[in-house]
Parts: structure tokens; sequence; C-alpha cells
């Protein structure tokens, strides 16, 4: 079944800020929350840190609010889950993410953030699962973006939308996220389209050009926030190194088992930080 009728983002006379805005009043009506302080997308490896965050008053189905709908991916569908932090912020939680991969085009990708946006927020915490470049790395390790490479030849911005990407990776978050933990590291996100991992040739083109974790969803995102007036914090999971790094291949399982072993480590380390902001 196609979803290309089903979701108003598909079409491409309407207005992606507009279908933004009524996610935001659908979120509003859903959880009984009008406004959220901070956004969060929980990528791999991440998802725990959402309980140790505070309290959830609401958790709704992705597909009840608008934009999100997508039938064509049975069985996928996340949820978004609002949470109330001891200092009294609300943090919404994005476990629903579209990957440019999939096909659906970047309205799609990015309408998570712009819904996050227009629920209030104005900070967003974008984390995931990547590949990592630099030797020292492992892992299992969490590691802060300090700057990404958008190779995927898309953007989030439509006609001549200048939007300047100095500290688009906020220092002031990055210097934050370290007070908590000051053996963080941090890296140049680069995006590619994927889903295929990269080939080690690519990866040595990323390692040459500035790249340091490779990923398939931050970038494109990033760019969206700052469109949005967001400020960001951007975290990655180092689930394996890279390809060529590391010399044996990479499966999607080993993946999935760095991101679990992580997983109580970097929830914590994740919920100190939303807590901090
Ligand atoms: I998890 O090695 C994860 N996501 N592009 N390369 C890219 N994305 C990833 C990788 C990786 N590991």
């Amino acid at each position: 079944m196609s979803d290309a009728i089903d979701n108003p983002l598909d079409d491409p006379t309407a207005d992606p800020f507009e279908i933004a805005a009524e996610a935001a009043a659908d979120i509003a009506r859903l959880t009984g929350v009008e406004r959220h302080d901070i956004a969060l997308t929980l990528g791999s490896g991440w998802g725990r840190a959402a309980e140790l965050i505070g309290e959830t008053t609401a958790t709704i189905p992705a597909t009840e609010v608008t934009g999100f709908s997508r039938p064509a991916l049975e069985g996928h569908v996340g949820s978004l889950r609002s949470i109330r932090t001891p200092k009294g912020r609300n943090v919404l939680i994005i476990g629903a993410r579209t990957h440019y991969y999939e096909g659906h085009g970047v309205r799609r990708v990015v309408h998570s953030v712009r819904t996050a946006a227009a629920t209030g927020a104005r900070t967003m915490v974008l984390t995931n699962g990547a590949g990592g470049i630099k030797p020292a790395w492992s892992p299992g390790q969490p590691v802060l973006i300090s700057d990404h490479l958008n190779l995927t030849g898309a953007s989030p911005l439509e006609g001549a939308t200048f939007i300047d990407l100095t500290d688009l990776y906020s220092q002031r978050l990055r210097d934050l996220a370290r007070s908590i933990d000051p053996s963080l590291d941090e890296g140049v996100y680069c995006q590619f389209r994927g889903p295929q991992y990269e080939t080690p040739a690519e990866v040595r083109m990323a390692r040459t050009i500035g790249g340091h974790i490779v990923g398939m969803s931050t970038a494109l995102e990033a760019i969206a926030a700052r469109q949005a007036g967001m400020e960001i914090l951007g975290m990655s999971l180092i689930t394996n190194m890279a390809a060529g790094i590391q010399t044996t291949p990479l499966s999607h399982q080993e993946v999935i088992e760095a991101g679990q072993a992580a997983e109580p480590v970097i929830a914590s380390l994740l919920a100190r930080v939303v807590g901090a902001l």
C-alpha cells in the first residue's frame, strides 16, 4: 500500500511549517502539555534514557500526529512521549525517526524537528548510533558532535534560504555536557545517505576531509533545527568502528548488541545532561 496519499507532507504544494504547527497542536491535545521546552530524538542505543529523565506524563503513537503516519512501514511505528523533569521542564521525546534513505524526501525526515520547534522547544538534543573513525574510540563510547559534513547532497531548506551554520552544534551545550562527563570526546559527524554502510575507501575519504563519525541521520535534522532557531546538542554512540577502521565486516546485529551493552551508561549520561539543560 502506498502512503503517498496519506501523508500531507507528500503534497508538494503544502507548507511543511503549517503541517508542523498542526502536528504540534495534536501533541498538545493528546499529551495535555501546552508547550514543550526541550526535544530529544533518541537514536539506536539511547532508548533507555527516557525513563531516567523524569516522569512520563503521556505516550502517544506517532501515527496519531499529523505528518508522522507511515502505514507503508507496518510494525515500525515509533512513539512520542512527554516527560516532566524534576526541574519542571517538559521534554518531548521523539522515538520516531524517518531516515533520508527511506526515500520519502527531506520534508518527512525533518518533520519531527519542525514539530518539536512548533511545540515551543528551544533546545534540540539529537542522538544517534554511528560508526567511529578516530582510532582511539571503541564501540560503546558516546561522543559529542562538534560539527558536520553533509554528504547526502540534500537539504531541508527550500529555495534561497541562506542559514548560518556557524556553531551549529552549540559550544555552550557541549561544555555543559562535559561538565557532566569531562571524558567526553568530540568529532565531526559525516552524514552519508545510506542505507548501505560505507566502503573502506569512503571512510578514508571522510577521514581525509575532516570527518570522525559516520552516520545516516543527524546532519539534515540539525540544519532544520537551526532554521527553526533551536540550540542543538548532538551526541553519537559509537556502536562500531567504521568500515576499514575495523577489519571485520560490519553487521547490523553487532551494532544492536553494542548499543544494548552501552545503554545503561549512556542513558544515565544523557539523563544527567538533559537534567542540566
Ligand atoms: I549504528 O558505520 C551505524 N550507523 N553511515 N556508518 C554509517 N552509519 C552508521 C554506521 C556506520 N554505524
